[in-house]
């Protein structure tokens, strides 16, 4: 395509489905190592959905009355008009932002709404969506500010995507990228193989086109880590400078949460209260929200195969450890584990990831035994598997006067047979 205008610019980078949309569609032929597969499916889907970006807060133990300012993503009603949305979600962010999961190929859309912060409105910050780790983005579409546009508040942004490449990956705001991420604006993203749906080795649904189901999985959880350090939440709250290479976080958590907040389930309005973590809200009179949406807890039957969908946007690296149940890494930032006919997929007991680093890692649900470690909760008897930082250090809510483990940890329960949980149809469903 000759490129003589904005138009046609845009066409070219997938803005317009006109300019790029290829007709028809053969069902995906394995090219090369990797297991990329290049043809979209004949039922290629459009999907669309609509995020704000606002400010907010949420609750760590140890900072009782006073909680965190964040920035965030909250998923909402693409029917809404800015006013409504400004009306009903600004200053009312959450954290982690929703776990996005998608065909490969499909066509996705989504639009960034800015509503502007409520504790900051002297900080007309833009914000924007960026897909971290894929290797084919439009640069229109990818998020960095410098090369691409941002979102200034009070205006929406329909971003496109078309993800070529299955795994998992994550996502995060690019504006003032140190600042917003540990603000808290990053989510998981993970794009599911061609090949799913097809019955290879026993599974229906995996990791990767593995082509012979040794990425195959039951049950798949998203995890990701993060560290949350005081003087960035408070400075951007009072309007202090933060100084990165200070950088000394206090708390230690997965998809937003510390121990024991990880093991609630996935928040929901039907949920009684002690399962649900609430905010007291400084900006609405200490109105209550509920700021952290995601849950951290691994359920699942004896046998079952789980796939943990794992990434880091914390600034430390970090290991995590599953006593009792080996761990089998099957990817590593988004790419399967093989190289031509060599496998390089590994078994640990203690998993290694970086900054911006995403790992699937494969376990085995071993059988229930009611000799071993095991509790109730309202689902039925579990026993009890802890997935947990190795650094003693990460294990605690600073300041807390709660006894007992917090930070980065949560339980994998292996429910008693005398209630199985019912096939899984959401990464990452949780069971009351
Ligand atoms: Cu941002």
């Amino acid at each position: 395509m000759k490129i003589s205008t904005r138009r046609d610019f845009l066409r070219a980078v997938g803005w317009s489905a006109a300019g790029t949309v290829a007709a028809g569609g053969l069902v995906g032929t394995a090219v090369g190592g990797n297991g990329l597969l290049v043809a979209r499916r004949a039922e290629a889907a459009t999907t669309s959905l609509s995020l704000v970006a606002t400010d907010g807060y949420l609750s760590v133990p140890g900072r009782e009355g006073n909680p965190l300012y964040i920035f965030g993503f909250v998923p909402v009603d693409p029917a809404l008009s800015i006013n409504e949305l400004i009306s009903t979600y600004k200053g009312h962010t959450k954290h982690t932002a929703p776990t996005l999961g998608f065909l490969q190929n499909d066509d996705i859309k989504i639009t960034l709404t800015n509503l502007g912060l409520v504790q900051r409105p002297d900080l007309t910050d833009a914000h924007t969506i960026h897909w971290h780790g894929f290797d084919l983005p439009s640069p229109l579409n990818d998020g960095v500010p410098e090369v691409s546009v941002a979102v200034p508040i009070g205006k929406q942004v329909t971003y496109f995507y078309r993800p070529h490449r299955e795994g998992t990956y994550m996502y995060h705001c690019h504006f003032e990228d140190v600042e917003h991420v540990q603000l808290g604006m990053t989510g998981i993203v993970f794009v599911r193989p061609l090949q799913d749906g097809t019955s290879i080795g026993g599974f229906t649904r995996f990791a990767y086109n593995d082509g012979d189901g040794s990425t195959g999985y039951h049950r798949h959880f998203a995890i990701l880590l993060n560290e949350l350090w005081t003087n960035f939440h408070d400075g951007d709250r009072d309007i202090q400078e933060s100084i990165a290479t200070d950088y000394d976080p206090q708390w230690f958590t997965i998809n937003g949460r510390v121990y024991p907040q990880t093991v609630l389930p996935n928040d929901s309005a039907s949920l009684p209260a002690e399962l649900r973590i609430p905010t007291p809200n400084p900006n609405y009179d200490d109105a209550v929200d509920y700021s952290q949406p995601n849950s951290a807890l691994v359920q699942v039957n004896p046998g079952d195969r789980v796939l943990l969908r794992m990434a880091n946007l914390g600034y430390q690296q970090h290991s995590m450890q599953l006593p009792g149940i080996p761990m089998h890494v099957v990817g590593q930032d988004a790419s399967l584990l093989r190289n031509g006919a060599v496998d390089t997929s590994y078994w640990t007991n203690t998993l290694y990831i970086g900054p911006g680093e995403a790992r699937d890692v494969l376990f085995d649900a071993p059988t229930y035994d009611a000799a071993r470690p095991s509790d109730s909760d309202s689902w039925g008897a579990y026993n009890v598997y802890y997935f947990k930082n190795r650094d003693w250090r990460k294990l605690s809510n600073f300041n807390s006067a709660a006894p007992g483990p917090g930070g980065m940890m949560t339980e994998v329960r292996v429910y008693s047979p005398a209630r199985p949980l019912p096939t899984q149809t959401a990464v990452s469903q949780t069971y009351v």
